[in-house]
């Protein structure tokens, strides 16, 4: 080959009649404007070159290209677009081949479905994952992709966000050909001399004409019913649909231009600009000072005492990671429902068809039952997730304290206690940690790793080394009651309260909450997870409550009835045989208004709106007082938190980002509003005044870690 352009993020290399295109662009060769240009000129080379006779475009280090720069979107658009670069891939009279290796979503598909010809590594990802993101394809996916792999599964692919294989992305028809080996520049090089030998045509998705017109637009009326339903105020999946109907019903050029004109309208939505957030937050967690000061700890096997519900989720979690596990439960009886409990999961997977019996047996095979602590003395990492009782947990540390080899990391799953209590019971608290976990365990994303005093640091850095091989969205978090997540979701929940004592029916709650994109309001969750839980942690925290709180005693009388929600079948909701879906029960209704009636509350009615602005404050101060403490890193931390272990919408991108969206003084002025009626309550958290009166937010903080 001759010698490449030093020094560019696009560099061109002969190889005989090839002109070798390589975008290298670490880490993920985004498409950012460098890029672009880059393509163009190396496209205009490739013509003004009599002696080539085929360009082959290729991604340096692990990906062919995985997407525009998602760094530039909302900043000012620098020319040439990703659009018209692809247009004069397509337009080239020589033939142009992609090869395609690591990741190739996005606008990296996009381009390479703008050459005419496609070859893929084996481990080559496909995909338009532009949804996630809050957009759609906007440099012809939506109009090439239907062409190359048929609507309705194009159209699928786009609202998904899916990846596929190279062998699936084959089948579906987007790459003509799979080669082997680990060597793109090979393999691109092989199948353009190929073409070149076979005097192959330059071969334009642009021109393939979509089959079935009437049908496929049938296809899209039936996507658009269930997208409605299914992406609950999402804005960008209707307008892909959209698009794909323009590529079915208009001529390449006009399906283009409405294809830009509908990216725009998505590129400007704040639905955008929150997930984007998101995208970023997700990655900027890991981002802590221990990580960045000292290397994890090996590890390579784990144990987990307890058996229950969180005990057997981490064992799962960890099993799926590939770890051998062993569980620690205190008799016979215990080891054996712990044992049942993890075999439930990988029976319920068999039964869907998702998991063969060898593949659960060889899982199991990795999975120890035992009732002597003594079995672990050369484990490497334990997490302990027994009852959550300070005494109890306590106990389990002194006793890993006996038996574990020096240096093991020592974890606890609490959801609440002193981990620095827990940590001084024994004698190495530098190797104790907490790791929250939420339920179920080996599904929820969220994992806050919770630093103690003296924890040292390659064992926070080990923590994050393990939510990474368990797949976790880690989160760092200082010791205080509730950490971040249940610390912030104690206030907003009592909001919910008032809320209700004041006049908004619970279902009111729930619905407003709906509306604002969560999963579920305050009142279902409750219900989903038991009423009986939060009755016993208020009737523990009675005795220190402070007298001059208003204390709202609904939730109360509904227990005391032995309403626990779901499981006995009504709580907040009635549940009849065993519904899965509530539905509003008068008698609770009555119950809230003899409890106004006892308060000396006149109820009065409050708009969805109303609600959303008392919850969200709520939210957002006491996410404001958590950064204040020092006990969430930054505002995003907060963020990642509720999206990702509390059902926030992620397009709003985390309750630190909606504050920044409407603005910080009003959020204020909405505390200070509501302080009038108790000040108590809503005390505007200091560094919230801070900012509004500085003139920033939240995000500038994240700007500065
Ligand atoms: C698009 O293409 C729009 C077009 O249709 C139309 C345009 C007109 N840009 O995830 P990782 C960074 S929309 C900028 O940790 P992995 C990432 O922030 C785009 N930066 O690695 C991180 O930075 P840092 C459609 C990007 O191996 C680093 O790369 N494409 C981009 O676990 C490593 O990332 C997508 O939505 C980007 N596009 O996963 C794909 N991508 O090290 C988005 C990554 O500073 N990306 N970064 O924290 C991904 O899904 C994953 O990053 C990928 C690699 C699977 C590629």
């Amino acid at each position: 080959m001759g010698a490449a352009i030093p020094d560019s993020v696009v560099t061109t290399a002969r190889a005989g009649a090839v002109l070798v295109v390589t975008v290298d662009n670490p880490p993920v060769n985004a498409l950012g404007v460098a890029v672009r240009q880059g393509l163009a000129a190396a496209m205009a080379a490739a013509q003004a070159d009599a002696s080539v006779a085929a360009v082959l475009l290729v991604g340096a280090g692990k990906a062919f290209i995985a997407g525009a720069d998602i760094r530039e979107f909302g900043k000012p658009a620098m020319p040439p677009s990703l659009p018209e670069v692809c247009r004069s891939i397509e337009d080239s009279p020589k033939p142009v081949v992609a090869v395609l290796h690591g990741a190739a979503l996005g606008g990296g598909l996009e381009v390479a479905m703008s050459a005419h010809y496609r070859v893929a590594l084996p481990a080559a990802k496909l995909g338009l994952p532009e949804v996630t993101l809050g957009l759609l394809p906007g440099s012809g996916g939506t109009q090439r992709a239907p062409r190359l792999m048929g609507v309705k599964a194009a159209t699928e692919l786009m609202l998904s966000g899916k990846h596929l294989g190279a062998k699936a992305a084959q089948q579906a028809g987007l790459v003509d050909r799979l080669a082997e080996g680990a060597d793109p520049v090979a393999a691109g090089l092989a199948y353009a001399n190929e073409l070149l030998a076979q005097n192959a045509p330059v071969r334009r998705t642009r021109d393939i004409a979509i089959a079935d017109p009437a049908a496929a637009l049938a296809d899209l009326e039936l996507l658009k019913a269930e997208t409605a339903k299914k992406t609950r105020g999402l804005f960008s999946p209707l307008k892909i649909i959209e698009c794909v109907q323009a590529a079915v019903q208009l001529p390449f050029d006009e399906g283009m231009a409405r294809e830009r004109a509908l990216f725009v309208e998505c590129l400007d939505s704040p639905q955008r600009a929150g997930l984007v957030h998101a995208f970023f937050a997700e990655r900027e967690v890991a981002k802590v000072p221990e990580a960045k000061a000292a290397a994890p700890r090996a590890f390579a096997s784990i144990a987990v005492i307890g058996g229950g519900t969180m005990g057997a989720g981490i064992t799962v979690s960890a099993l799926d990671a590939g770890y051998p596990v062993t569980m620690v439960e205190r008799d016979a009886a215990s080891i054996a429902r712990g044992r049942a409990n993890v075999e439930k999961v990988y029976t319920g997977l068999v039964a869907k068809g998702r998991m063969t019996e060898e593949a659960k047996a060889a899982v199991l095979a990795r999975y120890t039952g035992s009732t002597s602590y003594d079995d672990l003395k050369d484990v490497d990492l334990v997490i302990e997730a027994v009852f959550e009782d300070l005494e109890v947990k306590k106990a389990v540390f002194q006793e890993l304290d006996r038996v574990c080899k020096p240096g093991a990391v020592l974890a606890t799953n609490t959801s609440y206690l002193d981990i620095d209590a827990i940590a001084a019971a024994t004698s190495r608290p530098q190797d104790v940690i907490g790791l929250h976990f939420f339920s179920p365990a080996n599904i929820m994303k969220l994992l806050e790793i919770v630093v103690p005093a003296k924890v040292s640091a390659d064992v926070v850095a080990t923590a994050f080394e393990l939510a990474k091989k368990l797949k976790k969205v880690p989160v760092r978090a200082g010791v205080c009651d509730g950490f971040i997540g249940n610390r912030i979701l104690a206030v907003y929940k009592q909001a919910a309260d008032y809320l209700m004592e004041d006049g908004a029916s619970p279902y009111e709650i729930d619905e407003a909450v709906r509306g604002f994109g969560f999963a579920m309001g305050p009142f279902q969750v409750t219900d989903l997870a038991g009423g009986d839980i939060g009755w016993a942690t208020r009737k523990r925290r009675a005795a220190t409550r402070d007298p001059k709180a208003r204390y709202v005693q609904v939730a109360d009388r509904i227990c005391e009835r032995g309403w626990f929600g779901q499981k006995t079948q009504r709580g907040f909701y009635l549940y009849p045989q065993g519904a899965r879906v509530g539905q509003p029960d008068p008698e609770v209704l009555a119950i809230v208004d003899a409890e106004r009636q006892r308060a000396g509350v006149v109820p009065r009615p409050f708009t969805a709106d109303d609600i959303m602005r008392r919850y969200m404050a709520a939210m957002v101060n006491e996410g404001a007082n958590v950064v204040h403490e020092g006990i969430a890193l930054r505002p995003l931390d907060v963020d990642v938190t509720f999206i990702s272990g509390y059902g926030f919408p992620r397009f709003r991108g985390g309750p630190m980002k909606w504050a920044d969206t409407v603005g910080l003084p009003k959020v204020l002025a909405d505390i200070e509003e509501f302080a009038k009626e108790d000040a108590l309550f809503w005390k505007p958290s200091p560094l919230l005044v801070k900012l509004v009166q500085e003139g920033r937010n939240f995000d500038s903080l994240n700007r500065a870690a």
